[in-house]
């Protein structure tokens, strides 16, 4: 964390018009991006990588929208349909008084909790919390229209470095949808809702989207679809590359490679060279050589068993209250509780205060958590 952000984060932005809507830039993507940090360090490496966030710009948010309506990929529509299904039992456990969603997107789901919200009286300020500021204006715009009780506070940040942005409320309820968990490693995902939980009081919730283990075709297929959309996905962090970086790479020169990885129980996509190849990134003065089938790796998407959730929320810190699945294809929504006592993982969880008042208070916080802590 910089201190142009920290000043950046103080710095609200309000507008009247409507006078619901709030919105709080933690930070600004196009200054604080990390993609050339991340590209001179993941293609200098022997075996190349490149982490998954950079598919997301404009087009790649497109393309991704499309592959949500992919016959092949059944995880949105798997959630979408289960979240209907259960969404008033986790509005009724949960009682939440703030809705925060990270990687809210398109919003697409959030429609599902707070009509179930309306419906039991509970009206919920909702907190999207997402790095793409026209993504969070114009689903705010839509929510507003169609709740007239509802408030959002939205906040423009990277939920994988501004957890300490994590707004504050009354009685919590944070949302990770969409599975996103799974690209983060086992120890990643391990610190990260580590970190979620160190931010929640003993009472607040969590609800986890997660893909669940099933059939390898079934998997493959999801991310190998037939009409070609989740490979132009993937050599779309190419174009970003280019543009951003000056790069010249030839995104044609590259397969689409996406398989899974049993023992791992993940999906794995690369991209490969067709040919051997020298690219040239302009902006950071970096020529990148290719062999022949050489591949860069751009994303795990880990898929889940119940145990394995289970055992991802107890480690954080919380406590699982209610278990929602789908069969076939299988898709699970673990709510979690955030528990009374303290467990390793949530007192080795790094906490990036954003000032002394709130360092002291988690502080105290910890600190009464670990008296009931047996
Ligand atoms: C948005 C990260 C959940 O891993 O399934 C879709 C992204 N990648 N097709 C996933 C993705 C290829 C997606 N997540």
């Amino acid at each position: 964390m910089n201190g142009r952000s920290l000043t950046r984060r103080r710095q609200a932005f309000a507008f009247d018009v409507p006078s619901r809507f709030f919105l709080q830039r933690v930070f600004d993507p196009r200054r604080d991006s990390t993609l050339a940090d991340d590209v001179q360090r993941g293609l200098r490496a022997r075996r190349k990588r490149l982490p998954p966030k950079h598919f997301y710009d404009e087009a790649g948010s497109l393309l991704f929208d499309r592959i949500c309506e992919l016959p092949e990929y059944y995880l949105t529509r798997c959630e979408e349909r289960l979240l209907r299904a259960s969404a008033a039992e986790i509005i009724g456990v949960a009682r939440p008084s703030d809705l925060i969603e990270l990687g809210s997107g398109a919003a697409r789901k959030t429609t599902l909790l707070l009509d179930a919200a309306e419906t039991l009286g509970i009206t919920p300020r909702y907190h999207p919390l997402d790095v793409c500021e026209p993504m969070l204006r114009a689903s705010a715009e839509s929510l507003l229209s169609r709740y007239p009780w509802l408030e959002v506070h939205a906040v423009v940040a990277d939920y994988e470095r501004h957890l300490d942005a994590l707004p504050d409320g009354q009685r919590r309820l944070v949302a990770f949808l969409g599975s996103t968990v799974g690209n983060f490693t086992p120890k990643r995902a391990d610190e990260f809702l580590a970190e979620i939980a160190a931010r929640l009081r003993p009472g607040e919730h969590f609800l986890l989207g997660a893909d669940l283990v099933k059939q390898v075709a079934v998997l493959e297929a999801a991310y190998d679809d037939r009409a070609g959309v989740t490979a132009e996905f993937n050599r779309n962090v190419l174009k970003v590359i280019n543009r951003e970086l000056g790069g010249d790479f030839d995104p044609a020169a590259f397969d689409h490679v996406a398989f899974f990885d049993r023992r791992k129980r993940q999906i794995e996509m690369h991209l490969r060279a067709r040919r051997p190849q020298r690219v040239t990134l302009a902006s950071l003065g970096m020529t990148v050589p290719f062999a022949a089938g050489e591949t860069v790796h751009t994303e795990v998407s880990r898929k889940f068993r119940r145990q394995d959730l289970e055992g991802l929320c107890r480690r954080a810190g919380f406590v699982p209250r209610r278990w929602f699945s789908l069969d076939e294809p299988a898709f699970g929504l673990m709510l979690c509780e955030r528990a009374l006592g303290v467990t390793r993982a949530l007192r080795d969880a790094r906490s990036a205060p954003s000032c002394a008042t709130r360092r002291w208070r988690s502080r105290s916080r910890l600190r009464s958590a670990r008296r009931t802590c047996t």
